[in-house]
């Protein structure tokens, strides 16, 4: 502790320097905290000085008091005015940290599109209704007679076998193609007929090629003097619309219950143009879809006179023509909802 007057105004100047060097080193506001307490608390070197004023003469007390409350003042101030500064800094750091740039772009939502099938379900439906052909539908769930039965189907035949078939019932069967709708509907309504029946279908068969539930377009179309050549031309503007007008097709003579005669229609190769690939087994010809006059033992189940008229009908497979349309080799990958696949088309 001073002792003289002298000293202890030289030791107010000293402890003034070290208010000012300690106050200015504050970052923050518990070390300034922390300071006000060295300088003024109840043990604070101020608060120190000032009891030791009792060692002092009077006559010289009130100008020792004087300057230690000076200076007190002083230091008092000078923690309000960092107190303030400290505050500042720490909002406006508070503030950059949460800035918002308005120049950033959004967030886009995910945005759900048609599923590769049903767009090209919808190209075929466009293309057939474009020719003046009527959608029909009708029930999944089917009897054996609409099924089978009604489309001369007989019973021996390998397709009604229950390793292809999958029964609901002794009679009844989960659709294997859309014919039954077109039974259905020449049941109801007498020629002219121009139909398409697209919808679901159902087999027990499950490889890279086929999914025990596939979609299909089946067409007929039925009136006086309808000819192979009528199925020709209504095929080959079909094709021409669905790949390209340059497109080549051929029909290749076939066999099925509910048409004579019939034929499938193979065309050329969209992966390779004819050359030969993969694809297409070295051929150059890719077969697309199923076709034929009805058979008159069709008619006489839905009572047509096949003496009056004749009709054409043909079927297709959607997974198919998707497949070949954008060259994809797993008919899987349109039922497992993987975003990574869908999202391309
Ligand atoms: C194929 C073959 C075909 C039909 C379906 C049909 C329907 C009635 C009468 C006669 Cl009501 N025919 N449909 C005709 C020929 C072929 O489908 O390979 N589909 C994928």
């Amino acid at each position: 502790m001073p002792t003289s007057t002298k000293d202890i105004i030289q030791e107010l100047k000293r402890v003034k320097l070290e208010a000012q060097k300690d106050l200015s080193r504050a970052e923050d506001q518990a070390s300034l905290q922390r300071l006000k307490g060295k300088y003024l608390g109840r043990q604070g070197i101020l608060t120190e000085l000032l009891r030791a004023m009792g060692t002092f003469p009077p006559s010289e007390r009130p100008i020792i008091g004087r300057t230690i409350n000076l200076l007190k003042e002083e230091i008092t101030q000078e923690i309000n005015t960092r107190w303030e500064t400290l505050k500042r800094r720490r909002h406006e750091k508070e503030l950059y940290a949460e800035k918002l740039d308005l120049t950033l772009p959004g967030r886009r939502p995910l945005l759900g599109h048609t599923h590769p099938l049903t767009q090209v379900l919808e190209e075929i439906v466009d293309i057939f209704t474009g020719l003046g052909f009527q959608i029909a539908d009708g029930p999944e769930v089917e009897l054996d007679y609409y099924n089978f039965e009604a489309l001369n189907i007989p019973k021996d035949h390998p397709a009604r076998d229950m390793q292809d078939t999958f029964y609901i019932s002794d009679d009844m069967v989960l659709r294997t193609h859309t014919s039954p709708v077109q039974i259905r509907t020449m049941e109801k309504q007498r020629p002219p007929l121009r139909i398409i029946a697209p919808g679901k279908a159902y087999r027990c068969d499950a490889d890279i090629n086929h999914s025990p539930m596939f979609h299909q377009v089946e067409g007929l179309m039925v009136d006086r003097d309808v000819t192979f050549a009528d199925l020709k031309g209504t095929i080959a503007i079909f094709i021409q619309q669905m790949f390209s007008k340059d497109t080549r097709l051929r029909f290749r003579p076939s066999f099925f219950p509910f048409t004579e005669p019939s034929a499938e229609v193979d065309i050329q190769c969209v992966i390779c143009k004819g050359i030969g690939c993969r694809v297409c087994s070295q051929t150059g010809w890719l077969e697309i879809l199923g076709s034929g006059m009805v058979d008159p033992a069709v008619y006489s189940f839905v009572n047509y006179d096949p003496e009056e008229f004749t009709g054409f009908a043909f079927g297709l497979g959607i997974e198919r023509i998707a497949m070949l349309k954008y060259g994809i080799d797993d008919i899987r990958l349109f039922f497992e909802n993987d975003l990574r696949f869908l999202s391309q088309f």
